[in-house]
């Protein structure tokens, strides 16, 4: 099959932003009779929901932020009764409370659809089997990915992360054609099965859908070469669903994410005046969810950065958004600078000799910030050199390193215009995922 739901995911677009037209109408009534957070914000802003008679109206109405979802812990902006719902996730805040969403029956059913669409962009057909290696419990990932998978009509193995034992027994003996983890997970199995003399060839995997966190082209890369799959994106968020907001189509690999734009309806606004960005431009990925019954939300601030475009749409209709640049509140600025964490990762992938694994350290010396990256060399190149220790000054390193050391600097320094410590590592010292999303910057600031 080339589409789980082919009428939707090729409508054509003034059907499509119709239907999308009548259902935020809907959701307004809804919302506006049923939560009190809607009806104050809107009062206030001076909108009625008579006013909103389409989503191009939607910048009329205040966003919803992540400490709204805070200040109406834990189910203060549910718009039906907790005993309605049948099933509560939450996401892990890196402070304090979780964030709770709740999801009716119908709820889930949209999640499993949007998945189930989501695996079949990714190259899955009913009867794969497809290995999860997403964590199952309050994060959306193991679960979410599982209902979709049934609904596909997979055979679904719910490992959930880590484990990288079983992982790899069980690609071995299991031999599913599909897995899905995050993609450091995925580069940490690449790297294992390269250890193990374990060679892509011997194994049935031939597609990884990865998300849950930023990754790169770089990264792309290497788990399809180590792991001889097509990795896929897949996005989401547990406050708009889970995973399956998007997804990646697997022969337009690099052209963006469909977004299921019948379901979540996206904008890009301005970080800082939160105006709506024309099309192609970054800023914040913002989502009004125009289906769900259980805890809606309206234009719902993520924080991510990325762009939305039509171009290279080509096997369906809805629009496609660019990979996730970084968080507005992953954002570090240093010394004045504004930096993403994944604007290093693109220079790095500019040297052949170095692995896409790297952890960039900020401290503070004084009141000044500072910023040192490190930076694995590929182990080829450490062989070809006589295996030199990367522990002495860069002074006493083979030319071959010294050159690295300086080009790797000045190109960070031309290109995000900020000076940086470099600091060459031996292939595997990095912290590699432990089965759930990595965690790339090391913040010694407020120690
Ligand atoms: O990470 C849902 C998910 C599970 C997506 C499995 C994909 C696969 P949360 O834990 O709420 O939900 O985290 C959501 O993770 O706002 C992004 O910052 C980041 N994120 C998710 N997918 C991607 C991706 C799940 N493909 C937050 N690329 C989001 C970049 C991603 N960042």
């Amino acid at each position: 099959m080339n589409y789980f739901n082919p009428d939707v995911e090729t409508m054509p677009l003034d059907k499509l932003r119709r239907l999308q037209d009548e259902r935020l109408q809907k959701l307004v009534a809804y919302l506006y009779e049923r939560v009190p957070f809607y009806k104050n914000q809107w009062d206030e802003a001076g909108v009625r929901p008579a006013d909103i008679k389409g989503v191009k109206d939607l910048p009329k109405l205040p966003f919803t932020r992540k400490n709204h979802l805070r200040e109406n812990y834990p189910f203060g902006l549910f718009a039906m009764p907790v005993a309605d719902t049948i099933r509560l996730h939450a996401s892990s805040g890196t402070t304090g409370k979780p964030t709770v969403v709740g999801y009716s029956r119908k709820d889930i059913g949209t999640f499993s659809e949007v998945v189930a669409r989501s695996l079949v962009a990714s190259g899955c057909q009913p009867g794969m089997k497809l290995q999860n290696a997403y964590g199952y419990g309050l994060f959306t990932g193991g679960l979410g990915m599982h209902y979709g998978g049934e609904l596909l009509g997979m055979t679904v193995i719910p490992v959930s992360g880590g484990m990288t034992e079983r992982q790899l027994l069980l690609l071995q003996d299991f031999r599913p054609e599909v897995i899905c983890c995050t993609p450091s997970y995925a580069q940490r199995l690449s790297e294992e099965l390269a250890a193990r003399g374990i060679g892509p060839d011997s194994l049935n995997v031939h597609t990884a859908i990865l998300g849950a966190e930023p990754w790169t082209e770089a990264i792309r890369a290497q788990v399809e070469a180590g792991m001889g799959v097509r990795a896929v994106n897949i996005y989401g968020l547990s406050e708009i669903i889970g995973p399956g907001v998007s997804n990646e189509d697997f022969e337009e690999r690099g052209t963006g994410s469909y977004i299921w734009e019948d379901h979540f309806f996206p904008e890009v606004v301005d970080k800082d005046t939160g105006e709506p960005l024309p099309e192609g431009k970054f800023g914040v990925l913002v989502f009004t969810t125009l289906t769900k019954e259980a805890m809606p939300l309206v234009r719902y601030w993520t924080n991510d950065i990325t762009n939305i475009y039509y171009e290279h749409s080509e096997k369906r209709t809805h629009i496609k958004m660019g990979p996730i640049r970084g968080r507005a509140d992953d954002m570090l600025i240093i010394r004045g600078v504004n930096l993403f964490p994944t604007q290093v990762e693109d220079v790095i992938k500019d040297f052949e000799q170095l692995m896409p694994s790297y952890q960039l350290i900020v401290s503070r010396e004084g009141a000044m910030d500072s910023l040192a990256v490190k930076v694995e060399v590929k182990d080829e190149v450490l062989k070809a050199l006589g295996r030199p220790n990367l522990e002495q000054k860069p002074e006493s390193l083979p030319d071959a390193l010294r050159y690295l050391y300086g080009e790797l600097g000045k190109k960070i320094k031309e290109r995000i215009g900020l000076t940086m410590a470099v600091a060459l590592v031996e292939p595997g010292s990095i912290p590699r995922s432990e089965g759930g999303k990595l965690n790339r910057v090391l913040d010694l600031r407020n120690n």
